[in-house]
């Protein structure tokens, strides 16, 4: 399978995020993408560089002016002291119910606020550059199954299903699922699924196709009463206005098994395939995995094969979209499987 890779991830490296109010190191890594690069090639998938500009689609999934922040967040960070080049900016401060977010504060960390969900997303000098690269490799990926490949596969990070229109989260910037699924609609697809199997509900997505009945969501993940980002992804949650009915969420407890996750995958190919889609996007989170430090399912490695060879038999044209994965010596491993489950079925 073709893999779309991301030539400036490394610029995206900030050192801490919080862990019950300690700093602690990233989970979300460079080396996680090494790992997934090198099994790529070892196992004789071709890596190419991104070659469609996703600037068009980027304004079609979220707002002008979280682009123009995120844009230029970096120098804004800079400009309050050049001593900040060695420091992590932080939010410290949201508006939610009852605060205003209509009106963009001049202050730059309350518009970090305004534009996060939580303090978990920290950012580098590279990290625009890296986001928009990996928005680049989706929706290259996207265009190459577009125009005729039966699969492609965006090899990237950060990665994007928390981001929603307007917000970065759950290390998130710019929603690459929703630029591959987009991308596919702007070359003629009608319908669209996008299938999240990332540990953590994909909250960006859903939110951003949640009123259109041209994108079907659906999630399978740790129930959000116990696990990030808790405050959406709940079986309740159907889609609104012309989206109602196409969205749907599996929520799981920590601690589900993996025949219990492989029936909810099934669960979920049956609406894939009442759908009629033209084309399906995968949100390939690999923090089910049973060594994952942050996440607590239990797939085994040869789990990720089946889950391939599961969605290769839904015989639509697929795009794959890297997510999470915290076990970064296995993650390589784990994501190949995927993909060769899927290439031989
Ligand atoms: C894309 C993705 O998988 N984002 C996940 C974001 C999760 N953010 C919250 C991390 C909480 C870390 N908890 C550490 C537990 C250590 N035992
Ligand atoms: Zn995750």
């Amino acid at each position: 399978m073709i893999a779309f890779h991301n030539p400036l991830h490394q610029g995206h490296a900030p050192e801490h995020e919080f862990y019950r109010g300690e700093r602690v190191p990233c989970f979300e890594t460079p080396a996680r993408l090494d790992y997934v690069e090198e099994a790529l090639r070892m196992r004789n998938h071709p890596l190419r560089p991104p070659d469609v500009d996703s600037m068009e689609v980027l304004g079609q999934v979220h707002a002008p002016r979280y682009l123009a922040f995120l844009q230029t967040a970096w120098q804004q960070w800079l400009a309050l002291d050049p001593a900040n080049a060695l420091v992590q900016p932080f939010p410290s401060v949201w508006p939610v119910r009852s605060l205003r977010s209509d009106v963009e504060p001049d202050n730059f960390v309350a518009r970090l606020g305004l534009y996060s969900m939580d303090n978990g997303t920290p950012m580098a000098a590279g990290t625009w550059a890296a986001a928009k690269a990996g928005a680049d490799a989706a929706a290259s990926a996207a265009n190459l199954v577009a125009h005729g490949a039966s699969s492609a596969f965006c090899c990237t990070r950060p990665p994007g299903h928390h981001a929603g229109s307007d917000f970065m989260g759950g290390y998130c910037f710019l929603n690459n699922a929703a630029v591959a699924a987009q991308t596919l609609l702007g070359n003629g697809a009608q319908r669209v699924v996008v299938l999240d199997v990332d540990y953590h509900h994909g909250n960006g997505t859903q939110s951003i196709f949640y009123r259109r009945d041209d994108v079907l969501f659906i999630s399978i993940h740790g129930d959000p009463r116990t696990e990030y980002p808790f405050y959406l992804g709940h079986a309740d949650e159907t889609g609104e206005g012309p989206g109602a009915g196409f969205n749907l969420n599996v929520p799981l407890p920590a601690g589900t098994s993996a025949q219990t996750w492989r029936d909810a995958l099934d669960t979920a190919c049956h609406r894939i395939a009442a759908y009629r889609a033209d084309g399906l996007v995968v949100s390939l989170g690999l923090d089910t995995f049973e060594g994952d430090p942050i996440s607590r399912f239990s797939l085994a490695s040869s789990d990720f094969t089946r889950l391939g060879e599961r969605l290769a038999r839904l015989g639509l044209p697929t795009v794959f979209v890297l997510e999470g994965g915290y076990a970064a010596a296995e993650l390589g491993t784990n994501a190949v499987n995927v993909i060769d489950g899927f290439e031989q079925t």
